[in-house]
Order: C-alpha cells, then sequence, then structure tokens
C-alpha cells in the first residue's frame, strides 16, 4: 500500500497505471482526499447545524473596555498600585479603637478642603469622591445649630481582609505643589487585633506609610480613671508597629479627637 492506493504493491502514484488494470478515478482501493469528508452527507448535516446554531449571535466579539464613568468610592490594593505607578502617593497610615474619630477625622479633612477652609492648601482632585460624600454626609445635617450625636456610621468593609483608601490630591497654595494623598479608612477592629493578638496581614501597608496617625479618643483622655489604660495601650502599639515596619520609621502622629468637648 503507497500513496493515494490503499492496494498492496500499486504504483499508481508514480506510474499512473492501476495494479489491477482499473481506472484510477473510479477504483475503489484509492485513499479519498482529506477534502472529500466534507462533501459526504453527515458532514454537510453537523455543518449545516452549526450555522444554525450561530444564527442570530453576534458577528464579531464584543471589544472590552472598561467603564466609562469610574465607580469613585474607596480604592481597593490593586486600584492604588495603580494610581501609584502613575504618580507618587503619600500613603498614610490611620490606627486608633472604635469610635475613637477615625472616620470623623477623614470627613472633618474633606469638608475642610471642600469649603476652601483648609489653611494653605487647595483642593485638586480625588478618585473618591464618592466614598468621601458618603462619610461627610451625617456630619451635614445639624439639628438647629447643634452638631449631630452621630455624624459617622460604623467603618464596615465589604472585604474584612482588604483595606479600602481614599485618594485626595491638594496643591499647596504658596508654591503650587501638588500632594497626592491615600488615606485608609479601616475598622478599629483592626487596630484592637494589631494590639491584642499581633495580627497584622490586613495592615501590611502600613510598611508603605510616610506617616501614621494614631487617633485617641479625648474623651478617654480626659477621664482620669480611663486614661492611663488608653497611654499604656499606645505603648503597646507602638511596640507592634516597631515588629511590623521593621526598621521603616514613619512619622508618628498622636491625632485627639473630640476637643471641641474636652
Ligand atoms: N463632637 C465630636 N464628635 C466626634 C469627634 N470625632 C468623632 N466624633 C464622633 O464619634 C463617633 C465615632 O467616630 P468615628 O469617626 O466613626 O470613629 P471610628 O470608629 O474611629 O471611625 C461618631 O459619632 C462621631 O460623630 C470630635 O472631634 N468631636
Ligand atoms: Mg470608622
Amino acid at each position: 500500500m503507497s500513496g493515494s492506493c490503499g492496494f498492496e504493491g500499486c504504483t499508481v502514484d508514480e506510474t499512473g497505471i492501476c495494479a489491477l488494470s482499473r481506472d484510477p478515478l473510479v477504483c475503489d482501493n484509492r485513499q479519498k482526499p482529506s477534502g472529500a469528508l466534507a462533501t459526504d452527507g453527515q458532514s454537510d448535516e453537523s455543518s449545516a447545524s452549526q450555522r444554525n446554531d450561530r444564527l442570530g449571535a453576534p458577528v464579531l466579539e464584543q471589544p472590552t473596555r472598561a467603564s466609562t464613568f469610574p465607580s469613585s468610592r474607596t480604592l481597593g490594593l490593586e486600584d492604588m498600585n495603580a494610581l501609584m505607578g502613575r504618580r507618587y502617593v503619600n500613603v498614610v497610615g490611620i490606627l486608633g479603637d472604635p469610635e475613637s474619630g477615625k472616620t470623623a477625622c477623614l470627613a472633618s479633612l474633606y469638608l475642610l478642603i471642600s469649603h476652601a477652609m483648609l489653611k494653605n492648601w487647595a483642593f485638586a482632585d480625588s478618585r473618591s469622591l464618592t466614598a468621601f460624600e458618603d462619610i461627610a454626609r451625617g456630619a451635614r445635617d445639624w439639628n438647629d445649630g447643634s452638631a449631630p450625636e452621630e455624624m459617622t456610621v460604623h467603618t464596615e468593609l465589604a472585604d474584612d481582609l482588604r483595606p479600602g483608601f481614599l485618594h485626595l490630591r491638594l496643591v499647596r497654595r504658596s508654591d503650587g505643589r501638588r500632594v497626592d494623598l491615600a488615606l485608609p479608612d479601616v475598622p478599629g477592629e483592626w487596630t484592637q487585633a494589631l494590639i491584642t493578638s499581633g495580627r497584622s496581614d490586613r495592615l501590611d501597608f502600613l510598611r508603605s506609610a510616610e506617616a501614621i496617625w494614631i487617633v485617641l479618643d479625648g474623651r478617654t483622655l480626659a477621664d482620669i480613671e480611663r486614661r492611663q489604660r488608653l497611654i499604656a495601650r499606645v505603648g503597646q502599639l507602638a511596640g507592634r508597629l516597631n515588629a511590623l515596619l521593621d526598621g521603616n520609621s514613619p512619622r508618628l502622629i498622636l491625632v485627639v479627637t473630640h476637643r471641641d468637648l474636652h
């Protein structure tokens, strides 16, 4: 058997002569060319059914594209990495017990900058305006001139493992310098878990921080019975940070809230 003929010893491919003296075009021993398969009845049926399956389907695949308007809610670590790949971003770490006033600090910063009341700084841009609006909304509803009792809601994250960042670009009025800030709004429970059990996996981003705010509740500091305990906890937190930061030394800033009351 050789070439196009299945009959042992036939040399029709070389000589053009059939070993059984038949017409080579109609001899049963000749192999059908592969293209001939498409012409038999069964293949016709399957290709017709394939064509029917595609009837009404889009002719071209839809190109993937980014949504026209980004969501402007808090930014995840991936969004932050992308932003940091394009420009220098100052990451700020914000730690503090639940209810110490972390979210209120961010709302306060946003309200000051949006009313052009932050000394020497003006608003340039934000990738997370909706997130700022969400946390600042409660502070806008005043009752007959008195401040609302609860200006912010307890911070809860969609994903309890990844921080959500607020982005703010400010411009310094004196020299026009632009500064991008990444401000995380994370639950106070993360700080508690760092102090009590040393859990730091969710706070890894602190290693990239230029500054860390430790937010302290002014009400606790004003209370002589609770003050010492809070001061001792700040010491424990500093020890945990020392281990976590592993040689990096960002600026540590103590931010005391409720100054209006105490
Ligand atoms: N009067 C007053 N209330 C504050 C201040 N800081 C925070 N609060 C209130 O304290 C509560 C807890 O604050 P929040 O920022 O949500 O705490 P977080 O858990 O640390 O984010 C909220 O109801 C705020 O309105 C402050 O400086 N003055
Ligand atoms: Mg909060």
